[in-house]
């Protein structure tokens, strides 16, 4: 039996390293191992492996042998040779044809993410997301910071995006929506949620409200959007006129921002919103302590290095809503990274 001492000692070990982990799995994915395996026709040397890469025989041996270690593909090592394969993981979630890849969420995680948290010492000093030391851009307004490209603008779109394709269905059914058929999905971004709510509540339409660079972004490179039960809106929640709706969404957004920002943001939704109207709040909740999940403590941290907000509790929730005027708040948890608020005008 393990001693306390060998637990802490791997729990240490493993915590250290953990950086690692994720570089070899951002790596992979960058480099396209996931992709050349799931298309190949049958498992793979790793010499093969290296030649549809452009990759170093070494470099790609080491990565391949290390991803199986960590189960994230498979070895077949029959006949006095090895030859690589996907594993069920890796086909569901790493490749790129996978209607659940979550290709792009990792590569925004390895090129953007992790630098930030590169300075979380710092961010942790000077309470300050970290845009300035990771890549020289002015971090005052947020979303010019985060969409500082049209490349990054795409990558970040396309990673909110991953996330819905595995959990988008979970959080719109957490509640019946069916009373609410004009929705309205504030900082709606590519349109990923809307889809899953029509596809959810057959009488509902939906209008995807962003900045006109995202509306324009998800118009030209997410067109399957553009049915007859979504459609887009350009325009500045904190300032212009919102579209009218049943109920408005609000998904990853009250995160971004300090509590100042979310109070005038919920008091336009409120002015906006009909009586017995709703508003769904979609976020990573924490516990009533604030102490755990440790996920949600994970990406309260993200929002730390990368925004100027917070994971929030439902207490917290409950208390920002309430005060912009909105009753009946519900919390409900999902079991997965994502849970739902819903509230009442
Ligand atoms: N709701 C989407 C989701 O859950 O995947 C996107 C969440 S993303 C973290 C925040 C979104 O808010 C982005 O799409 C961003 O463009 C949008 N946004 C930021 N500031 C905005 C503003 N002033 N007016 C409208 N949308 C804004
Ligand atoms: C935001 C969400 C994210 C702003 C910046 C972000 C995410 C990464 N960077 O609203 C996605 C959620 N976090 C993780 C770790 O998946």
């Amino acid at each position: 039996m393990a001693s306390a001492e060998e637990d802490s000692d791997r729990l240490l070990s493993d915590y250290t390293n953990g950086f690692m982990v994720s570089q070899v799995l951002f790596a992979a994915c960058e480099l396209g191992v996931f992709d050349l395996l799931a298309e190949a026709p049958g498992p793979l040397s790793s010499a093969a492996v290296a030649a549809g890469l452009g990759t170093s025989p070494e470099g790609t041996e080491l990565l391949l042998d290390t991803c199986v270690s960590l189960k994230l593909l498979r070895v077949d090592t029959g006949g006095g040779r090895a030859l690589y394969g996907s594993s069920e993981l890796s086909r569901r979630y790493l490749a790129r044809s996978s209607p659940t890849s979550q290709h792009h969420i990792l590569l925004y995680l390895a090129k953007t993410t992790y630098l930030c948290w590169g300075h979380l010492a710092q961010a942790v000093r000077d309470g300050k997301n970290q845009y300035v030391r990771a890549f020289g851009v002015p971090s005052e307004e947020v979303f010019a910071a985060i969409y500082r490209s049209d490349e990054e603008r795409l990558l970040f779109m396309r990673g909110m995006q991953d996330v819905w394709r595995v959990h988008g269905r979970h959080v719109m059914a957490a509640f019946d929506l069916s009373p609410f058929p004009l929705v309205c999905d504030l900082g709606g971004c590519s349109g990923a949620l809307a889809r899953e709510c029509v596809s959810l509540y057959p009488g509902c339409h939906v209008t995807v409200f962003d900045i006109p660079e995202v509306v324009q972004t998800a118009r030209k490179y997410f067109p399957i959007l553009e049915e007859a039960r979504v459609s887009f809106c350009e325009g500045d929640f904190f300032k212009d006129p919102l579209p009218e709706a049943d109920l408005y969404v609000l998904a990853r957004i009250l995160h971004d921002w300090s509590p100042e920002k979310c109070a005038q943001l919920l008091a336009r939704v409120h002015r906006a919103c009909r009586p017995g109207g709703g508003l769904l709040v979609i976020e990573s909740l924490l516990d009533a302590d604030g102490r755990g999940p440790v996920t949600t403590q994970l990406f309260s941290l993200n929002m730390l290095v990368q925004t100027e907000g917070r994971e929030r509790t439902p207490a917290q929730y409950r208390a920002l809503l309430a005060a912009a005027g909105f009753r009946d708040v519900q919390c409900r948890r999902t079991g997965g990274p994502y849970d739902a608020v819903l509230a009442r005008k």
